[in-house]
Protein backbone atom coordinates (compact mmCIF):
# COMPACT_ATOMS: atom_id res chain seq x y z
CA UNK A 1 0.00 0.00 0.00
CA UNK A 2 1.31 3.05 -1.03
CA UNK A 3 1.40 5.80 1.77
CA UNK A 4 1.61 9.61 0.77
CA UNK A 5 3.33 11.71 2.92
CA UNK A 6 2.59 15.15 3.12
CA UNK A 7 3.33 18.42 5.34
CA UNK A 8 -0.77 19.50 6.11
CA UNK A 9 -4.10 17.84 5.73
CA UNK A 10 -7.14 19.75 5.89
CA UNK A 11 -10.51 17.84 6.65
CA UNK A 12 -14.01 19.55 7.21
CA UNK A 13 -18.07 18.64 7.58
CA UNK A 14 -17.87 15.02 7.76
CA UNK A 15 -20.85 14.29 9.83
CA UNK A 16 -19.89 11.64 12.04
CA UNK A 17 -23.39 10.69 14.03
CA UNK A 18 -25.22 10.71 10.62
CA UNK A 19 -26.09 8.06 8.11
CA UNK A 20 -25.03 10.45 5.19
CA UNK A 21 -21.21 10.50 7.01
CA UNK A 22 -19.11 8.57 3.89
CA UNK A 23 -16.86 6.48 7.10
CA UNK A 24 -15.71 3.96 5.43
CA UNK A 25 -13.96 6.10 2.68
CA UNK A 26 -12.79 8.23 4.68
CA UNK A 27 -11.16 5.43 6.56
CA UNK A 28 -9.62 4.31 3.46
CA UNK A 29 -8.68 7.53 2.76
CA UNK A 30 -6.85 8.59 6.09
CA UNK A 31 -4.94 4.75 5.77
CA UNK A 32 -3.13 5.99 2.73
CA UNK A 33 -2.21 8.99 4.05
CA UNK A 34 -0.04 10.82 6.78
CA UNK A 35 0.61 14.22 7.35
CA UNK A 36 2.65 16.50 10.03
CA UNK A 37 -0.66 18.22 11.11
CA UNK A 38 -3.95 18.14 10.73
CA UNK A 39 -6.44 20.91 10.88
CA UNK A 40 -10.37 19.67 11.53
CA UNK A 41 -11.91 22.31 9.91
CA UNK A 42 -15.39 22.02 11.45
CA UNK A 43 -18.85 19.87 11.87
CA UNK A 44 -16.64 16.69 11.99
CA UNK A 45 -18.92 15.15 14.39
CA UNK A 46 -22.52 15.84 14.38
CA UNK A 47 -24.13 16.95 18.06
CA UNK A 48 -27.43 17.75 16.47
CA UNK A 49 -28.33 14.91 14.94
CA UNK A 50 -26.48 12.34 17.74
CA UNK A 51 -28.99 14.58 20.23
CA UNK A 52 -32.18 13.74 18.48
CA UNK A 53 -31.35 9.67 17.67
CA UNK A 54 -28.18 7.76 18.60
CA UNK A 55 -26.44 6.84 15.28
CA UNK A 56 -22.93 5.75 15.78
CA UNK A 57 -21.86 2.88 13.81
CA UNK A 58 -18.09 0.90 14.45
CA UNK A 59 -16.83 2.99 11.20
CA UNK A 60 -17.59 6.18 12.97
CA UNK A 61 -15.82 5.05 16.02
CA UNK A 62 -12.89 3.73 13.34
CA UNK A 63 -12.75 7.24 12.13
CA UNK A 64 -12.38 8.56 15.48
CA UNK A 65 -9.72 5.73 16.51
CA UNK A 66 -7.55 6.27 13.74
CA UNK A 67 -6.98 10.46 13.69
CA UNK A 68 -6.05 9.96 17.61
CA UNK A 69 -3.92 7.05 16.74
CA UNK A 70 -2.62 9.55 14.14
CA UNK A 71 -2.04 12.14 17.20
CA UNK A 72 -0.71 9.54 19.39
CA UNK A 73 2.25 8.76 16.61
CA UNK A 74 3.26 12.59 16.58
CA UNK A 75 0.54 14.69 14.29
CA UNK A 76 -0.33 17.57 15.34
CA UNK A 77 -4.21 18.03 15.63
CA UNK A 78 -5.92 21.47 15.41
CA UNK A 79 -9.70 21.03 15.71
CA UNK A 80 -11.87 24.40 14.59
CA UNK A 81 -15.25 23.49 15.66
CA UNK A 82 -18.60 24.30 13.22
CA UNK A 83 -22.39 24.78 13.68
CA UNK A 84 -22.52 20.92 14.26
CA UNK A 85 -20.24 20.43 16.81
CA UNK A 86 -20.59 23.90 17.84
CA UNK A 87 -20.19 22.04 21.59
CA UNK A 88 -16.89 22.49 21.19
CA UNK A 89 -16.96 26.07 21.01
CA UNK A 90 -17.14 26.33 25.18
CA UNK A 91 -13.24 24.41 25.06
CA UNK A 92 -11.31 26.90 22.61
CA UNK A 93 -8.29 27.50 23.90
CA UNK A 94 -8.28 23.89 25.33
CA UNK A 95 -6.10 21.07 24.42
CA UNK A 96 -7.70 17.05 24.55
CA UNK A 97 -5.91 14.36 24.44
CA UNK A 98 -3.51 16.59 22.02
CA UNK A 99 -5.39 17.83 20.18
CA UNK A 100 -6.37 21.72 20.21
CA UNK A 101 -9.36 22.99 19.58
CA UNK A 102 -9.20 26.90 18.01
CA UNK A 103 -11.99 29.02 17.00
CA UNK A 104 -10.12 29.99 14.06
CA UNK A 105 -6.04 29.38 13.06
CA UNK A 106 -3.61 31.37 10.75
CA UNK A 107 -1.56 28.70 8.84
CA UNK A 108 1.40 29.31 7.43
CA UNK A 109 2.28 27.05 4.25
CA UNK A 110 5.69 25.90 3.53
CA UNK A 111 6.14 28.51 1.35
CA UNK A 112 5.41 31.32 3.22
CA UNK A 113 1.39 32.39 2.47
CA UNK A 114 -0.63 32.96 5.46
CA UNK A 115 -3.85 31.21 5.33
CA UNK A 116 -6.97 32.15 7.54
CA UNK A 117 -8.36 28.79 8.89
CA UNK A 118 -12.05 28.63 9.94
CA UNK A 119 -15.66 26.97 9.49
CA UNK A 120 -17.84 29.47 7.91
CA UNK A 121 -20.96 29.20 10.06
CA UNK A 122 -20.12 32.49 10.91
CA UNK A 123 -21.45 34.32 7.93
CA UNK A 124 -24.49 32.37 7.52
CA UNK A 125 -25.84 35.92 7.94
CA UNK A 126 -24.34 38.12 5.94
CA UNK A 127 -25.23 35.42 2.79
CA UNK A 128 -28.62 35.52 4.01
CA UNK A 129 -28.91 39.68 4.42
CA UNK A 130 -26.21 40.35 1.22
CA UNK A 131 -28.50 43.25 -0.12
CA UNK A 132 -29.41 45.45 2.51
CA UNK A 133 -26.18 44.79 4.19
CA UNK A 134 -24.00 45.83 0.89
CA UNK A 135 -26.36 49.14 1.19
CA UNK A 136 -25.09 49.66 4.64
CA UNK A 137 -21.34 48.96 4.52
CA UNK A 138 -18.56 46.88 6.42
CA UNK A 139 -19.56 48.18 9.28
CA UNK A 140 -22.73 46.44 9.38
CA UNK A 141 -20.96 43.12 7.64
CA UNK A 142 -18.84 43.05 10.96
CA UNK A 143 -22.08 43.81 13.58
CA UNK A 144 -23.96 41.20 11.53
CA UNK A 145 -21.22 38.67 12.30
CA UNK A 146 -20.78 39.77 15.38
CA UNK A 147 -24.32 39.10 16.48
CA UNK A 148 -24.80 35.94 14.45
CA UNK A 149 -22.11 34.61 16.73
CA UNK A 150 -23.88 36.28 19.81
CA UNK A 151 -26.73 34.85 19.31
CA UNK A 152 -25.60 31.02 18.69
CA UNK A 153 -24.10 31.26 21.94
CA UNK A 154 -27.26 32.38 23.32
CA UNK A 155 -28.97 29.89 22.35
CA UNK A 156 -26.23 27.19 23.18
CA UNK A 157 -26.67 28.41 26.73
CA UNK A 158 -30.70 28.27 26.61
CA UNK A 159 -30.10 24.31 25.25
CA UNK A 160 -31.57 25.30 22.05
CA UNK A 161 -30.26 24.09 19.07
CA UNK A 162 -27.71 26.37 16.45
CA UNK A 163 -30.49 28.34 14.24
CA UNK A 164 -29.00 28.10 10.64
CA UNK A 165 -29.65 30.88 8.57
CA UNK A 166 -27.73 29.25 5.22
CA UNK A 167 -30.08 26.13 6.13
CA UNK A 168 -33.13 27.96 6.37
CA UNK A 169 -32.38 29.58 2.96
CA UNK A 170 -31.26 26.51 1.14
CA UNK A 171 -34.70 25.19 2.37
CA UNK A 172 -36.70 27.91 1.44
CA UNK A 173 -34.58 28.93 -1.84
CA UNK A 174 -33.50 26.84 -4.05
CA UNK A 175 -30.80 28.98 -5.27
CA UNK A 176 -28.06 27.14 -4.61
CA UNK A 177 -25.55 28.59 -6.82
CA UNK A 178 -26.55 32.18 -5.72
CA UNK A 179 -26.20 31.23 -2.07
CA UNK A 180 -22.62 29.96 -2.42
CA UNK A 181 -21.27 32.82 -4.51
CA UNK A 182 -22.71 34.97 -1.88
CA UNK A 183 -20.60 33.05 0.67
CA UNK A 184 -17.87 32.96 -0.84
CA UNK A 185 -17.24 36.68 -1.27
CA UNK A 186 -18.39 37.19 2.38
CA UNK A 187 -15.54 34.23 3.36
CA UNK A 188 -13.23 36.14 1.19
CA UNK A 189 -14.66 40.01 2.24
CA UNK A 190 -13.52 39.10 5.83
CA UNK A 191 -10.11 37.60 4.73
CA UNK A 192 -9.14 40.46 3.35
CA UNK A 193 -9.36 42.38 6.23
CA UNK A 194 -6.79 40.13 8.17
CA UNK A 195 -3.06 39.98 7.03
CA UNK A 196 -3.52 36.58 4.89
CA UNK A 197 -3.20 35.73 1.48
CA UNK A 198 -5.90 33.22 1.47
CA UNK A 199 -8.85 31.54 3.34
CA UNK A 200 -9.53 28.03 4.27
CA UNK A 201 -12.93 27.08 5.22
CA UNK A 202 -15.88 24.47 4.75
CA UNK A 203 -19.29 24.58 5.92
CA UNK A 204 -21.36 24.75 2.26
CA UNK A 205 -20.04 21.20 1.22
CA UNK A 206 -18.68 22.99 -1.97
CA UNK A 207 -15.07 21.98 -2.80
CA UNK A 208 -13.05 24.42 -4.79
CA UNK A 209 -9.47 26.54 -4.95
CA UNK A 210 -9.59 29.42 -6.95
CA UNK A 211 -8.11 33.12 -6.41
CA UNK A 212 -10.73 35.72 -6.11
CA UNK A 213 -9.27 39.01 -6.36
CA UNK A 214 -6.04 38.36 -5.47
CA UNK A 215 -7.60 35.99 -2.14
CA UNK A 216 -6.73 32.50 -2.65
CA UNK A 217 -10.40 31.17 -1.79
CA UNK A 218 -10.16 26.99 -0.63
CA UNK A 219 -13.12 25.24 0.44
CA UNK A 220 -12.35 21.77 1.66
CA UNK A 221 -15.84 20.48 0.68
CA UNK A 222 -17.04 17.70 2.67
CA UNK A 223 -17.57 13.42 3.62
CA UNK A 224 -21.22 13.33 2.43
CA UNK A 225 -21.35 13.87 -1.37
CA UNK A 226 -17.85 15.04 -2.68
CA UNK A 227 -15.57 13.30 -0.20
CA UNK A 228 -12.64 15.94 -0.56
CA UNK A 229 -9.61 16.63 1.64
CA UNK A 230 -7.10 19.89 1.40
CA UNK A 231 -3.67 18.76 1.80
CA UNK A 232 -0.18 20.94 1.42
CA UNK A 233 2.97 19.42 0.21
CA UNK A 234 6.19 19.77 1.53
CA UNK A 235 6.80 23.04 -0.96
CA UNK A 236 3.73 24.95 -0.01
CA UNK A 237 1.62 23.47 -3.24
CA UNK A 238 -1.95 23.15 -2.21
CA UNK A 239 -4.15 20.47 -3.46
CA UNK A 240 -7.74 19.67 -3.46
CA UNK A 241 -8.03 15.51 -3.44
CA UNK A 242 -11.26 14.11 -4.54
CA UNK A 243 -11.53 10.63 -2.61
CA UNK A 244 -13.88 9.03 -4.85
CA UNK A 245 -12.64 9.77 -7.74
CA UNK A 246 -8.89 8.21 -7.03
CA UNK A 247 -10.88 4.90 -5.85
CA UNK A 248 -12.89 4.86 -9.43
CA UNK A 249 -9.40 5.31 -11.38
CA UNK A 250 -8.02 2.19 -9.92
CA UNK A 251 -7.78 -0.48 -7.76
CA UNK A 252 -3.77 -0.18 -6.76
CA UNK A 253 -3.50 3.44 -5.74
CA UNK A 254 -0.51 5.08 -6.29
CA UNK A 255 -0.97 8.64 -4.92
CA UNK A 256 1.70 10.51 -6.57
CA UNK A 257 1.16 8.38 -9.88
CA UNK A 258 -2.18 9.91 -10.33
CA UNK A 259 -3.17 13.58 -11.89
CA UNK A 260 -5.13 14.81 -8.73
CA UNK A 261 -7.60 16.72 -9.37
CA UNK A 262 -6.94 19.88 -7.82
CA UNK A 263 -10.32 22.54 -8.47
CA UNK A 264 -10.36 25.08 -11.24
MN1 LIG B 1 -21.29 23.81 9.00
Amino acid sequence: MHIRKVRTLFLSDVHLGTKGCQADLLLDFLKHIEADTIYLVGDIIDGWRLKSAWYWPQAHNDVVQKLLRKVRRGTKMIYIPGNHDEFLRDYVGHQFGGVDIEEEAIFETADGKRMLVLHGDKFDVVVNNVKWLAHLGDWAYDIAIGLNVSIGWVRRRLGLPYWSFSGWSKQKVKRAVNFIGAFERAVVNDAKKSDVHGVICGHIHAPVMRDMGGCLYVNTGDWVDSCTALVEDENGALEIIRWTAIKADSDVIDLDALPLRSAA
